[in-house]
Formats: structure tokens, sequence, C-alpha cells
């Protein structure tokens, strides 16, 4: 069975929390799409886009790229979107909620909470494959390393790490995660959608995601069965 055509979610956290980890295990369960703001941002580069060349200037500083822009850009990537889906990166402002909120009245907002320290210390092992944006850890606590290292599973093409995973860059963005993202939660949390998960791993915290999104779209399980 598939999930709602309609079915409206976001994934919240700080840098590094495991967005990118827990949606992937989602959309592998439920039929959603993930519309992850980062990776396209990033293909968008990669592609050497009017959008790419403007939002690198402040993605390489750990800066959040201008609401205005990103509203746009956002909006119109919904617009294609052909089931539900799971936003992950945006919204990243109270504006850019505010905005999300009167085109569309979302189901449900998951936040994870991961403490600084964990986070910190796993960025640094983060490795990508850039045309998919399926993420990958080659550090010494071994969660999800790809299969041969430096290679993506299923496409066996390099993985790349990112301009904005230094560490002086990831405290920047830890900081603007403070000052401008944590309003977002309360957003969300005053609207009554609001969930949070906290755990120390992403395999501690998926199972209660599961448990949650099973309770709003019952009767859905996997894709895969
Ligand atoms: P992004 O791409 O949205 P962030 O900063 O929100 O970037 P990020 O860094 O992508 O979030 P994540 O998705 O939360 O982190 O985390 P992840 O990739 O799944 O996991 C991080 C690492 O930890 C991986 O190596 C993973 O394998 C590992 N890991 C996960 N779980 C575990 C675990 O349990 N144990 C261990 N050991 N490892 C684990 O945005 C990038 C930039 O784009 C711009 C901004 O400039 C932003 O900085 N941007 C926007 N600007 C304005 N508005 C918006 N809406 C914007 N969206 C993007
Ligand atoms: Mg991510």
């Amino acid at each position: 069975m598939m999930a709602s055509k309609f079915f409206k979610s976001v994934i919240l956290g700080p840098p590094g929390s495991g967005k990118g980890t827990i949606s992937a295990r989602i959309v592998n369960t439920f039929n959603l799409e993930h519309v992850s703001s980062g990776d396209r941002l990033r293909q968008n580069i990669k592609e050497r886009t009017s959008i790419g060349l403007e939002a690198e200037k402040y993605i390489k500083g750990g800066k959040l790229v201008p609401d205005d822009v990103m509203i746009k850009f956002i909006c119109e990537d919904l617009k294609q979107t052909k089931s539900g889906w799971l936003l992950d990166g945006f919204p990243r402002t109270e504006a850019q909620a505010q905005a999300l909120w009167e085109i569309h009245k979302l189901d449900i907002a998951l936040n994870l909470v991961v403490p600084y320290s964990v986070i910190i210390d796993r960025i640094k092992d983060r490795w990508v494959h850039l045309p998919s944006g399926r993420v990958y850890n080659q550090g010494s606590a071994s969660f999800n390393p790809p299969k041969i290292r430096g290679k993506d599973d299923v496409t066996g093409e390099p993985l790349v790490q990112r301009d904005d995973d230094k560490p002086e860059v990831i405290k920047k963005r830890l900081e603007l995660y403070d000052q401008m993202t944590k309003p977002v939660i309360e957003f969300y949390r005053r609207k009554g959608i609001l969930h949070e998960f906290t755990g120390n791993t992403s395999d501690e915290i998926w199972p209660k995601v599961l448990d949650c999104l099973v309770a709003y779209i019952p009767l859905q399980i996997t894709k895969r069965a």
C-alpha cells in the first residue's frame, strides 16, 4: 500500500544529526518522496546553474541561503512531486516555515535531538555520493560504511567530502542553527504537529520514528515487502 498522496512531513534537527540517514530509512519504508534542500542545492552547484552559483557563496561559509531564494526553489520542487513527501533541510527559518505553511499544511514535523559533541565527532568522517545524496560514514565507529571504501554502494562512483564539513564551518552551522532554526521547532510545536526523538545514534532514534509514523500512516509498512 502507498502512503497518502497528500502526506506532508518535515524532518528537523541540527547539521549532522542524521536527517539524511533517517530520511533514507523513512522513504525505504513508506512511499514518500525525500526532498532534501541541501542535496538539491549541491546538485545545482555541481551543474553550475544560476541558483547553484548563488547558493555556493553562502554554503561554503556555513551561512544560510537567503529566504526568498530558498522559498521559491523548494516550493517549485514540491510542485514536481508525485506522492506524499518528506522535506529535509527546509524550512530552516521562521519565515520559511510560515511561507511553507501558507501553501502546505503539514501532517507532521519530526525533530531529531542529538548532542552537539556527538555531531562534531561524526561529521569529520562523513562521505557522500553527490548525484544521489546517499551518505556514509568512514570513521572508526563503523556506522554505515560504504561496502568499498570511497565508493558508492549502488553506482560504484567516487564519494566526496562536503566543503562545509570542515570543523570551522561546522561550528558556524551549529551556531546558525541555534539562532535561526530553533524558532522553527517552536513554530511546529505551536501548530501541535511536533514529535521529538532523542538519542546518540540513528539506530537508537529510528525505531521511535518508525513507531510514530506507523501511527500516522497506518498499515502502510514497507514498500519492500
Ligand atoms: P543541508 O545539506 O541541509 P544540514 O546542515 O542540515 O545540511 P546535514 O549536514 O546534511 O544537515 P544530516 O542530514 O542531519 O546533516 O546528517 P546525516 O548526513 O544523515 O549524518 C551525518 C553523518 O553522521 C553521516 O556521515 C552519517 O553516516 C553519520 N551518522 C548518522 N547516524 C550516525 C550514528 O548513529 N553513528 C555514527 N557514528 N554516525 C552516524 O544544508 C547544507 C547547507 O545548504 C544551505 C545552507 O547553507 C546549509 O548550511 N541550505 C539552506 N540555506 C537556507 N535555507 C534552507 N532551507 C537551506 N537548506 C540548505
Ligand atoms: Mg543532510
